[in-house]
């Protein structure tokens, strides 16, 4: 049988996830939705991603897309009406993507979980990520988005870590001399397309009713 829409398999708390979400509704693409708890995940995902984490994307030709910035992309090259894959901006926000995948979420996690971390203070922690937050802010206050005075992709792909730094705190993060930062964040945490990324589901189980995400 061949699928009528791609098919995520996502988890509401995952920053990986949500970017993905957002690369979903900024694009206008409809898929099918399969929240997932990650401690017990199905085996109809492992099935078709074996390394096991989310998102995952399943196409209708049954290809698998198993990178959240690859399913952003994808989603972005079917249908971007707000340009959020401007050629301009592309090799910045894939160096500044990089840049939280590979350095900032590190610090994040070592934040976030500072009594698993041992070496180094949650203060310390903190200050390493805030590296990359002095980096946003510098941008931030060149324009109103990261890279631009619109939305690209480095938006999207980058503040769901954000939210989640700011989460371990609130009030430290609103401490912080990041005025730009605070501001975008809070834009986006206000945004329409970011509620609607944060829409509770029930995790799927065989045999549900099928649930559609799109705008
Ligand atoms: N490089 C992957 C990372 C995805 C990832 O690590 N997701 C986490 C959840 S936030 C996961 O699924 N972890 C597997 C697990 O905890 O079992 C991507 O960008 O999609």
């Amino acid at each position: 049988m061949t699928a009528s829409l791609p098919l995520l398999y996502s988890f509401r708390r995952c920053p990986y996830a949500m970017r993905a979400r957002l690369g979903i509704l900024f694009s206008g693409q409809k898929v099918t939705l399969r929240e997932i708890v990650l401690k017990n995940k199905p085996a109809q995902m492992l099935a078709i991603s074996p390394k096991g984490t989310v998102p995952v994307l399943q196409l209708i030709d049954g290809r698998v897309i198993e990178e959240s910035t690859e399913i952003m992309e994808w989603a972005l090259a079917q249908n971007d009406p707000q340009g959020l894959l401007d050629t301009k901006v592309l090799p910045q926000a894939s160096a500044l993507i990089d840049q939280n995948d590979n350095e900032f979420k590190h610090w994040l996690d070592h934040y976030k979980y500072a009594d698993r971390y041992l070496e180094m203070t949650q203060i310390e922690y903190r200050q390493r990520g805030e590296v990359f937050l002095q980096v946003l802010e510098e941008l931030l206050t060149q324009n109103l988005y990261l890279l631009a005075d619109k939305v690209t992709l480095a938006d999207i792909a980058i503040m769901p870590f954000v939210r989640q730094f700011a989460h371990v705190d609130r009030t430290v993060f609103y401490d912080l001399p990041y005025p730009n930062l605070q501001r975008w964040l809070d834009c986006w945490l206000a945004h329409p397309l970011f509620l609607q990324v944060m829409t509770k589901y029930q995790p799927w189980q065989e045999g549900d009713e099928v649930v559609v995400f799109s705008v």
